[in-house]
């Protein structure tokens, strides 16, 4: 296995893939492709994948799309055996994207000038009311819990992760959601994302909300 993978180190997607190849300590290539820094490692990626989504994993020239379906790849160890476990650290993952990533992304989209001129005041308000749904689902889900689902660091934490990271950036989440909080802070001291962390800040300043004096 020659692992490649193309991403930007503050992109939560790419954190994602990246949590789980340090979990799997499998030795990879990184092509950053931030901004117009590194114009061949752009070119390369959007050969193998025109859409333009990052990250992207080429595995001996095999390229392999989809954050969750990359860490799949590199760490199924992070997928337990037991199938009812794995439903949930799957079902975990979704949520973690489509339900507090998105709307996250939805309102950076509409702060960074280069995707919009003319912020739409709508989308902003309906991505937060989304978060602020999903916060106490995830505070009821997350009660007595270390990791996201079951006893076990998995996908749905390599999700958990960059994904309340960012949220917790364009909504703070309230203090009464104690538990949610509490594994947040603790999904961010687990090494393999606290490097992803450290990583990116050389890049903080980009964040177009303005990163907070924290984490
Ligand atoms: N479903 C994709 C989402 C990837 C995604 O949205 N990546 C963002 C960066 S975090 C991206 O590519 N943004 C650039 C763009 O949309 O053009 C995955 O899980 O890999």
């Amino acid at each position: 296995m020659s692992l490649v993978l193309f991403g930007h180190p503050f992109s939560s997607y790419t954190w994602k893939a990246l949590i789980a190849l340090y979990e799997a300590r499998t030795p990879f290539e990184f092509r950053n492709i931030a901004g117009n820094e590194y114009p061949e490692n752009e070119a390369a990626f959007l050969k193998y994948w025109p859409v333009g989504k990052f990250p992207l994993l080429v595995d001996d020239g095999v390229p392999v799309m989809e954050s969750s379906i990359i860490v799949e790849h590199v760490a199924p160890q992070l997928i337990p055996d037991d199938r009812s476990l794995a439903l949930e650290v799957r079902m975990l993952d979704r949520i973690f994207d489509n339900h507090v990533m998105t709307p996250t992304q939805a309102v950076v989209a509409e702060h960074l000038p280069f995707i919009t001129q003319s912020p739409d005041g709508a989308r902003i308000v309906r991505a937060r009311q989304a978060l602020d749904k999903i916060y106490p689902w995830l505070e009821a889900r997350l009660q007595g819990r270390r990791w996201a689902a079951g006893d076990e660091f998995t996908l749905a934490d390599c999700a958990g992760a960059p994904s309340l990271f960012y949220a917790d950036w364009v909504q703070e989440i309230p203090a009464q959601f104690a538990d949610l909080r509490a594994y947040r802070g603790r999904v961010l001291a687990h090494p393999s994302v606290a490097r992803v962390v450290d990583e990116a800040r050389p890049y903080r300043h980009f964040f177009p909300l303005g990163a907070p004096d924290r984490d």
